[in-house]
């Protein structure tokens, strides 16, 4: 409005007449005017200030990645240094004390102090789990005296500590300075997951923990471990040593784009045994990180079947896969093939406490079933007309093997095919027509459509970056996904878990890579599964993400820079 006051003005003093009197009398009212306009531009730019600049700095002070439910931002700081004190309200969550602890630790250098006794409010945080449910949401409120945070359980004293944890500054100093503020939190979804591909690459347990410290800067609770697929098998199972033994190990690898169909014959491979496993599930658990494993069938199996032949329908011996693609050799659906599966299903439950099991079953070629007169038998016994719904018999066998010990599977969307399994969630990926059936179906789905969660994907220009196995997934689009779609009643909508990421690796050959693709693009996803639909603004997510940058950059994290550069 002033502004434009002082426009018209400046327009209109050229029109007047020059006359000496008028002139003088003209200065007199101009003078007079032009006052009035300074103390009203002041007026308006003290307005500016207060209004804008405070909220601006409120944004600068502020700039938690997934966005809190709400935030307000107050007067002043907090100290931390070596003398604050931590209290917990019972012994439960001092593991979330210590995990704050050794984070400070190596950080900052210093070793915070866990108190027992009466807690005082003088430098102190103080650690309040109410424990009246297996909630995740969690008030964080830091004025200049303490620090509290209050949660239902410990998921949300952790997460609480996560929001801590991104307003510390990030240079390394002996007081840390931490915005006064209320923040009251909670996600959106339960499912709020990464998944990474071991099998094409692999990947060090030592960056699988790193890679589950992204998880949990983020908020995200699920990791989505795939463990098996051709190109190798990477889970120690006692009972059958050379799934291991050969499995696990591959003659070279294919290298360069598909098209150019070069491979290189360096013997590659690795695999987790089960005490490295055991130490990630708890490190996970640890950052309240369920860790859903994945078992390919009754396809993606050949590296399982290089090592055991005998569960394909040919009997054929196979080689650990060189190439990416889909292969013909798959299991077969007979009675040996279910107890060898069943075997190894057990020894993975043993290890892995999650409700659910990722059982693949996706991209399942048919054409050896097709010609096998052992699956023409099984489909004329159970009366199956076709061998898509010979795949479905296979995931019910599975399904009962797992149910069994009190779980749930989960599938590739393939799994409708043929009929759904009583009891299967199904994660949708090719697109989000198989999550909406399931959802009307009254399953469980985790939607990852390949347009939006796939981060193998490119994030930029193709010859900006490195080779990539195709598409096209920006940093802003993943930001736009909405996992819930809107073509779902309420109650339908209910089903839909949450969303997921998944890095699939055949074109990602170091950890390096790994970073790169998923970083920052998991920070979007992660405001997607966590923060109000109605918050969501890219714009404010990005100015968030350039100064969070930092926290990034202190960590040694190799992230994609892409989306900063205009
Ligand atoms: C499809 S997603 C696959 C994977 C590949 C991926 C590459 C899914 C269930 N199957 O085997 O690695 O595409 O983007």
């Amino acid at each position: 409005m002033v502004l434009k006051t002082s426009n018209y003005y400046s327009n209109n003093k050229d029109k007047l007449p020059n006359n000496s009197f008028k002139k003088a009398k003209f200065f007199g009212i101009a003078y007079y005017i032009w006052l009035l306009q300074f103390y009203m531009q002041l007026r308006f730019f003290v307005f500016l200030f207060f209004v804008f600049g405070l909220n601006l700095s409120a944004q600068n002070r502020i700039n938690i990645i997934p966005k809190p439910t709400s935030v307000l931002d107050q007067d002043g700081e907090f100290i931390i240094n070596a003398k604050t004190l931590i209290y917990i309200s019972e012994p439960g969550i001092e593991k979330e004390a210590s995990y704050f602890i050794n984070y400070m630790e190596s950080n900052y250098g210093f070793k915070l102090k866990l108190a027992s006794g009466k807690p005082k409010k003088k430098n102190s945080i103080l650690l309040n789990n109410l424990k009246t449910g297996e909630f995740e949401n969690y008030e964080l409120s830091i004025n200049k005296k303490y620090i509290g945070i209050t949660a239902n359980a410990d998921a949300g004293i952790f997460y609480g500590l996560q929001s801590l944890i991104q307003l510390l500054p990030v240079s390394k100093q002996s007081s840390l300075a931490v915005p006064c503020a209320l923040i009251q939190d909670h996600p959106r979804y339960a499912w709020r997951g990464m998944h990474l591909d071991c099998s094409r690459h692999f990947f060090e347990t030592n960056f699988i923990k790193k890679y589950i410290d992204f998880l949990a800067t983020y908020k995200m609770n699920v990791f989505h471990w795939h463990l098996t697929d051709d190109q190798g098998w990477r889970i120690e199972i006692k009972k059958y040593p050379l799934l291991t033994k050969e499995g696990a190990w591959r003659k070279g690898s294919m290298i360069g784009p598909y098209s150019d169909n070069k491979f290189d014959s360096i013997r590659y491979g690795g695999f987790y045994t089960q005490n490295e496993i055991k130490e990630i599930v708890d490190y996970a658990a640890e950052r309240h990180i369920t860790i859903v494993p994945e078992i390919e069938m009754p396809g993606h199996a050949l590296a399982a079947l290089a090592a055991y032949p005998m569960f394909s329908c040919t009997g054929k011996p196979v080689e650990v896969g060189m190439k990416w693609g889909v292969e013909t050799t798959v299991f077969c659906p007979s009675e040996g093939t279910f107890l060898f599966l069943r075997n190894i299903l057990n020894e993975v439950m043993d290890l892995f406490p999650s409700k659910f099991i990722h059982i693949g079953g996706d991209e399942v070629l048919k054409d050896e079933w097709d010609s096998s007169a052992l699956c023409q038998q099984i489909m004329k016994d159970q009366g199956l007309s076709n061998s898509h719904e010979l795949q479905s018999y296979f995931i019910q066998r599975i399904e009962k093997i797992v149910n069994a010990r009190g779980r749930s599977i989960i599938g590739w969307d393939e799994i409708l095919e043929g009929g759904l399994a009583p009891n299967a969630a199904v994660m949708s990926w090719r697109g989000i027509e198989g999550g909406i059936a399931a959802a009307k179906q009254k399953h469980y789905v985790v939607m990852s459509p390949g347009s939006h969660c796939y981060f193998d994907h490119y994030q930029g220009k193709k010859e900006q970056e490195p080779l990539a196995i195709g598409g096209f997934t920006p940093l802003e689009k993943v930001y736009s996904y909405e996992p819930t779609p809107d073509t779902l009643s309420v109650e339908e909508a209910t089903y839909i878990l949450g969303a997921q990421a998944n890095v699939w690796t055949e074109y990602i050959t170091s950890s390096a890579q790994v970073e790169y693709m998923a970083m920052p693009r998991m920070a979007a996803l992660a405001e997607v599964v966590w923060s109000k639909k109605e918050d969501r603004n890219y714009k404010d997510f990005y100015n968030r993400l350039l100064i969070h940058r930092s926290l990034l950059d202190a960590r040694g994290i190799n992230y994609s820079k892409t989306a900063f550069q205009k």
